[in-house]
């Protein structure tokens, strides 16, 4: 993982933070350590620079942020997988249709562009994305800013994507109650055999893009034994957010871990 990747030194890297602004809606917060830029255009980004020493100081950001997430009585998910699995397309679905019942917030990391903030922003979903530059994941000190730059105002799901990669995110806790896997029917049904951290650290498995298992060919029996063999732990849900199987037990989901 990053200790032998080398990607997990300890220097100071930048983060870049846009937020949304939909009037009356979001709320932009500028912290002693942010400087904040303004556009009053709606739907406008809010750019926040950042400079910080992460890694190091990565659980105790962690702790922190899962006190804010308890207080506030917010159920904070990290969404991990390989790039291309289906995050983005998963939760922009989800904010439409669970969003509509209890409030959502989304941080999303990506190493450059705002492509997916824009997919998922929706005006009654505040969204920050953080482009990490060079950085495989996200830690837990950039989610904190991500999720300092917006309005939690009623929000009880925190959605947070992270960077699409199935190896250096396992070693990041983000202060998430909940993490959840995604392995697509694109990738190969050996993955949780060749990738075992991860999916150890799972809470819970979604298979995804189910609608092209079969012309794929990807046999999801097997992908399944071949969880439950390396993550007895988590709970295996399958699901294509394209076709909509799958995604009433995704939502159950979400409704069963929300704090009291
Ligand atoms: N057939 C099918 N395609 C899907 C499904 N979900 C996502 N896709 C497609 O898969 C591609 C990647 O989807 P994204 O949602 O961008 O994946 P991601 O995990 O967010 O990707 P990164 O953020 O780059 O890691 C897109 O072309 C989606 O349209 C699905 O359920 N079925
Ligand atoms: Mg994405």
């Amino acid at each position: 993982m990053c200790v032998e990747c080398g990607c997990g030194k300890n220097v100071p890297f930048g983060v870049r933070v846009l937020s949304y602004l939909a009037p009356g809606l979001l709320k932009p917060r500028a912290t002693a350590e942010a400087v904040a830029t303004v556009n009053p255009e709606p739907l406008s980004p809010l750019t926040v620079e950042v400079h910080a020493s992460l890694l190091a100081k990565n659980d105790l950001a962690a702790a922190r942020n899962r006190g804010l997430f308890a207080a506030r009585r917010i159920l904070a998910l990290n969404l991990v997988s390989s790039p291309g699995a289906g995050k983005t397309t998963l939760l922009s679905r989800t904010v439409d249709e669970f969003g509509r019942e209890h409030r959502c917030a989304v941080v999303v990391g990506d190493l450059e562009t705002d492509n997916d903030a824009r997919r998922i922003h929706r005006p009654h979903v505040p969204v920050a994305q953080i482009t990490t530059g060079t950085a495989c994941h996200l830690d837990a000190d950039m989610v904190a800013r991500g999720v300092g730059a917006l309005d939690l105002a009623d929000v009880r799901v925190l959605f947070i994507e992270n960077v699409g990669n199935l190896v250096c995110p396992a070693s990041f806790d983000l202060g998430e109650a909940v993490r959840v896997v995604l392995l697509s029917a694109t990738e190969g049904e050996d993955k949780p055999l060749k990738y075992p951290p991860i999916f150890k650290s799972a809470h819970l498995v979604l298979l995804t893009k189910t609608d092209v298992a079969a012309v794929l060919g990807f046999d999801l029996q097997a992908a399944a034994d071949n969880i439950r063999r390396v993550a007895p732990q988590a709970q295996l849900i399958q699901l294509s957010a394209r076709s909509g199987d799958g995604l009433a037990a995704w939502y159950d989901f979400l409704r069963t871990h929300l704090p009291p």
